[in-house]
């Protein structure tokens, strides 16, 4: 068995550990548990919608899956998965599962996560145990420097300049999420990100356009470029089109509730006029990462 990590990473950022099997031979069932220093990591939930803390699971064995479970208080990670009737097992290499960390902030050197051999089982379709071996992965967690920045809206939507929270702004690096922030009322945000390179910045919010750019960080850089959102993107489809249009044209004039404040996009607790016109301003943009653009 094989944990399969990035051997570094920076505090807040996210990256994931693959449990690998390798060279198995009628793998029918298998239940692991690892160990991290929930001190230093915190497992991402991959299913919001199921209570608890869940990993992602593999396409290895999917027959029953009997436990998914990652615990952030005590630092432990259960996951356990069969096969399902009379069928022969798996042979060679698979994902189990494949959980997402968080370091936490704060947390610097190195930590290690672990497989409890004694909490392992892999079982063949005989019932037999399959022979295993584990090893730690280490994982050097860096300190990162605090950035800050700023996201915006243009002045004909009307928003007041302390309504501009909840823009989710993440920093990437590939696939990798090495940074990420939500902005305070005033559209301001700080985040620790890794000391230098270049990352790509994406900027997020339920009705807008999402943004992004590519930015170089260098080590003596404390603030990143300030980003402009385009409001009417309520498809979340990364074009602003005829269907976003009529989405809002069919709440004009209606009573903002929680369920269509999306389009109160002046946020004054009405749906008019006011709300309609960025939106059709905006009309034809579509996302900086669309080819189509
Ligand atoms: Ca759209
Ligand atoms: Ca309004």
């Amino acid at each position: 068995m094989e944990l399969n990590a990035p051997n570094s990473t920076t505090e807040l950022g996210e990256f994931d550990a693959a449990i690998s099997l390798k060279n198995m031979s009628d793998l029918y069932g298998a239940s692991v548990r690892i160990e991290f220093d929930p001190s230093k990591l915190e497992v991402i939930d991959a299913n919001e919608t199921e209570e608890g803390i869940q990993l992602n699971p593999g396409s290895m064995l999917n027959g029953i899956l009997v436990k998914n479970e990652a615990d952030n208080v005590n630092g432990v990670i259960s996951f356990a998965v069969a096969q399902l009737g009379d069928v022969q097992g798996v042979e060679g290499n698979g994902v189990l599962a494949t959980v997402r960390f968080k370091a936490k902030e704060g947390s610097e050197g190195t930590t290690e996560l672990r497989p409890l051999a004694s909490n392992i089982q892999l079982l063949n379709s005989e019932n037999a145990d399959l022979e295993f071996q584990t090893q730690p992965a280490s994982i050097s967690i860096a300190k990162g420097q605090t950035v800050s920045g700023q996201v915006g809206v243009p002045s004909y939507q009307g928003l007041a300049s302390d309504k501009l929270d909840g823009f989710t702004v993440r920093l990437l690096s590939g696939q990798q999420v090495v940074g990420s922030a939500a902005t305070g009322s005033n559209g301001n945000y700080t985040m620790s990100v890794p000391a230098s390179g270049d990352y790509l910045l994406t900027v997020n919010k339920d009705g807008y356009l999402r943004a992004g750019k590519q930015i170089a960080i260098n080590g003596d850089q404390a603030q990143l470029p300030n980003m402009t959102l385009l409001v009417g993107d309520f498809t979340q489809d990364g074009a602003i089109d005829i269907v976003d249009i009529t989405h809002i044209a069919k709440q004009f004039e209606k009573s903002v509730a929680a369920a269509n404040g999306v389009y109160d996009v002046n946020k004054d607790q009405k749906i008019d006029m006011a709300d309609i016109v960025p939106v059709a301003k905006h009309f034809g943009k579509v996302a900086w990462d669309r080819i189509d653009q």
